[in-house]
C-alpha cells in the first residue's frame, strides 16, 4: 500500500467501519427519513377551528414557537458545534443527517403556523419567541455550552435541549393526540421524537465513550457540574412551564413529564436518575398519545428495523407502552 501524506485529503471509506454504531445510526437515521409537506396537516383545520378554544390554539401556537427556537438552535449551532469533536468521519456523516433533519424539524412548524393561522398571529408567535425571557435562558444558556464548552459538555447540553427541554413543548400535542384532536400535527410531532430519540441516544454514547477515558476525579467533576446544569434548566423550565400551562390548569403534571423525560436524558449519558418520577406518574393520556402507533404513512415500516445501542436505549417509543 502507498504511504499516505500527512497532507493528503482523505476520502471517507464505509468499507472500514472504526465504530459500528455509525453506520447503525447513518442506516436507522435515512430509513426514517421524513419530509413535513407529506403530512396532511390541514386535514386539522377543522378541529382547530371549531373544537379547539382559544386558549388551546393561542398554548399550542405558543409552545410551537418554543420548539422552533430549540430546533433553530440545533440545525444552526448546535450540531456544528459537536461537529468539531468528531472521532472519526463516520461520525461526521451521522451529525450532518442529524443537522439537515434538525432544519426539517425547525421547518415543520412554520408549515403548521401557516397552514392553521393568519399572518399576523404567526407574527405574533414569532415575536413571543424571539423575547420571552424563559425561552431565551435557556436557548442561551445551551449555545453558550457549545460555543465555550468541552466536547463532553457540549454533549451533555445537546442531550438535555434534546431528551429534557423539548418536552414542555411535546407535552400539548400529545396531549391533544391522547384526547383524538389534531391528529396530523401530532403526527409530525412524533416523527420529531423519534429522530430525537435516536439523536439523544447516539450522542449520549459518544459521550459516554469520552466520559470512560476520564480520571475518576474528572470524572467526578463534570458530574457535579452536569447535575448542576440539569437543577438550574429545570428551575427556569418551571417558570417557563407556569407561564405556559397555569391558564389551562396542566403545570403540575407537565412539570412531572418534564422530570421524567430528564431521567431520560440522564439515562442517554449513562448517570443516575435525579428525580424519582417515573413512567407510572406521567398522565396516561399523554403516555397513551405517545405510545399510538403512526397511521397515515407507509414509510414507518422501517420502524421496528432495531439494531442493539448497547446498554443506553432510551426514549424509545417503545418505553412509553403500557
Ligand atoms: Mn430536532
Ligand atoms: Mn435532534
Amino acid at each position: 500500500m502507498a504511504e499516505v501524506s500527512k497532507d493528503s485529503y482523505q476520502a471517507i471509506n464505509w468499507n472500514h467501519i472504526e465504530d459500528e454504531l455509525d453506520k447503525a445510526t447513518w442506516e436507522k437515521l435515512t430509513q426514517q427519513f421524513w419530509l413535513d409537506t407529506r403530512i396532511p396537516i390541514s386535514n386539522d383545520l377543522r378541529t382547530w377551528r371549531g373544537n379547539m378554544s382559544p386558549e388551546e390554539r393561542e398554548l399550542m401556537n405558543l409552545v410551537f414557537g418554543g420548539l422552533t427556537t430549540l430546533d433553530t438552535l440545533q440545525s444552526q449551532d448546535g450540531i456544528a458545534s459537536l461537529r468539531k469533536d468528531a472521532v472519526n468521519q463516520k461520525e461526521e456523516a451521522v451529525l450532518n443527517n442529524i443537522q439537515f433533519m434538525e432544519s426539517v424539524h425547525a421547518k415543520s412548524y412554520s408549515s403548521i403556523f401557516e397552514t392553521l393561522n393568519e399572518k399576523a398571529t404567526i407574527d405574533e408567535i414569532f415575536d413571543w419567541a424571539d423575547t420571552n425571557q424563559y425561552l431565551q435562558y435557556k436557548a442561551n444558556r445551551i449555545n453558550d455550552i457549545y460555543q465555550n464548552g468541552s466536547a463532553l459538555e457540549k454533549k451533555v447540553a445537546s442531550v438535555f435541549l434534546e431528551t429534557f427541554l423539548f418536552y414542555s413543548g411535546f407535552y400539548t400535542p400529545l396531549y391533544f393526540l391522547g384526547h383524538n384532536r389534531m391528529l396530523n400535527v401530532a403526527e409530525i410531532i412524533k416523527l420529531i421524537i423519534r429522530d430525537e430519540s435516536v439523536h439523544g441516544t447516539y450522542i449520549g454514547y459518544k459521550f459516554q465513550l469520552g466520559f470512560k477515558k476520564l480520571s475518576e476525579e474528572e470524572q467526578t467533576k463534570l458530574k457535579e457540574w452536569m447535575y448542576d446544569l440539569l437543577f438550574e434548566l429545570y428551575s427556569n423550565e418551571e417558570q417557563y412551564t407556569h407561564e405556559l400551562y397555569d391558564g389551562v390548569g396542566w403545570t403540575e403534571e407537565v412539570l412531572t413529564f418534564l422530570r421524567y423525560n430528564a431521567n431520560k436524558a440522564l439515562m442517554n449519558l449513562g448517570q443516575e436518575a435525579m428525580f424519582p418520577d417515573g413512567p407510572e406518574d406521567v398522565n396516561s393520556v399523554v403516555m397513551n398519545g405517545i405510545s399510538t402507533s403512526t397511521a397515515n404513512h407507509d414509510f414507518f415500516s422501517g420502524v421496528g428495523n432495531g439494531y442493539l445501542l448497547g446498554q443506553v436505549e432510551a426514549m424509545d417509543n417503545d418505553d412509553y407502552d403500557i
